[in-house]
């Protein structure tokens, strides 16, 4: 079904909202204002919001240590994220959870996890009670590259393949885990190609272009509804910038690497297409819906930056281990 042209900059949107979210984590980050690690998906983008824009309220996805992005296209309160990175009382987690571990179960969003491929066994478990209670609704699983080789990824998609589970499993391949290349760590050009061990679909997407991100999650989140169960959809994706915002080690990535994948923005893109081709976003009609974004980001800051942190005697406190 063609996507419309007010639903595609509302996907714009979403895009730049992460986006400016991220680069204001980052800063603040960097000014010691957030606390832990800050991993950010800016040049990702498209993925979370291609997928997420094909799914119900009801539904449900898993995220990663790069999260921020899968929260916001799922629908996730900026403020209480923002409040959650600085640490305070007002944040998704009461402020002790931090950049990984944001959730928020009335949005179907089930959590970051600092763990590597530590979320695909919980989502997969979501699409088996979501089979159970029989509502049509769908579980998404957010992982990288480097998570698909983890043993957890091969039981998990193994047993939802085995029970028809509605779930779509949906790769970040953004070519790197930290510093090692996936062509060292893995004999296979598509990670895709793993469906075929389980007699499920597997599908390559330009990670960096929303819409036909959208057209495959589409296809998918169809046939997990219909009953038709899994599919494993591989996007080819980059991250603009290291592996975290404070990484120790060198980036091992080679400047054109790097360079040349930046030319392919997922934002630029869509927006020159509905600028040029389209005639559907003029120069400053751009211009006022990024400040609007500015501004909400800045009113997030605000909020994050006045809220109290958390009491010393609630330390003990919606933790599972002292
Ligand atoms: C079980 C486990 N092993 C190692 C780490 C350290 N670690 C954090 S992120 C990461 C790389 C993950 O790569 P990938 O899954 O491709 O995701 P990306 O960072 O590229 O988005 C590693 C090894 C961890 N957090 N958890």
């Amino acid at each position: 079904m063609p996507i419309s042209p007010a639903e595609q900059r509302q996907m714009l949107r979403t895009m730049q909202l992460i986006r400016r979210f991220e680069e204001r984590a980052s800063r603040d980050y960097l000014d010691d204002k957030i606390y832990g690690v800050v991993h950010c998906y800016i040049g990702e983008e498209a993925v979370a919001v291609g997928v997420c824009s094909a799914l119900r309220e009801d539904d449900q996805i898993i995220s990663t240590h790069r999260g921020h992005g899968h929260c916001i296209a799922k629908g996730a309160d900026i403020n209480r994220m923002m409040a959650e990175l600085y640490g305070r009382e007002t944040g998704y987690c009461k402020g002790k959870g931090g950049s990984m571990h944001i959730a928020d179960f009335d949005i179907g969003m089930l959590g970051a996890n600092g763990i590597v491929a530590g979320g695909i066994p919980i989502i997969t478990g979501a699409a088996f009670a979501a089979q159970l209670r029989g509502a049509g609704s769908v579980a998404v699983c957010f992982f990288g590259d480097g998570a698909s080789n983890a043993g957890s990824f091969h039981e998990s998609i193994n047993i939802a393949a085995s029970w028809n589970l509605p779930i779509i499993y949906v790769c970040e391949n953004n070519l790197w885990a930290v510093n090692t290349p996936s062509k060292a760590s893995m004999p296979i050009d598509d990670i895709a190609t793993r469906a075929t061990a389980y007699g499920i679909p597997g599908i390559v997407v330009d990670g960096n272009d929303v819409l036909a991100v959208r057209e495959v999650a589409t296809e998918a989140v169809d046939r997990a509804r219909n009953g038709e169960g899994p599919s494993l959809i591989e996007c080819k994706t980059y991250r603009h910038r290291r592996h975290t915002e404070r990484a120790t080690q060198p980036d091992a990535r080679p400047h054109n690497e790097v360079s040349e994948w930046m030319e392919k923005d997922p934002i630029d893109r869509l927006k020159m297409a509905l600028n040029t081709q389209q005639g559907q976003l003029t120069d400053s009609e751009w211009e006022a819906m990024d400040q609007e974004i500015i501004k909400l980001v800045d009113t997030a800051v605000t909020f994050a930056a006045t809220s109290p942190f958390p009491p010393v005697e609630a330390a003990g406190e919606d933790v599972f281990a002292e």
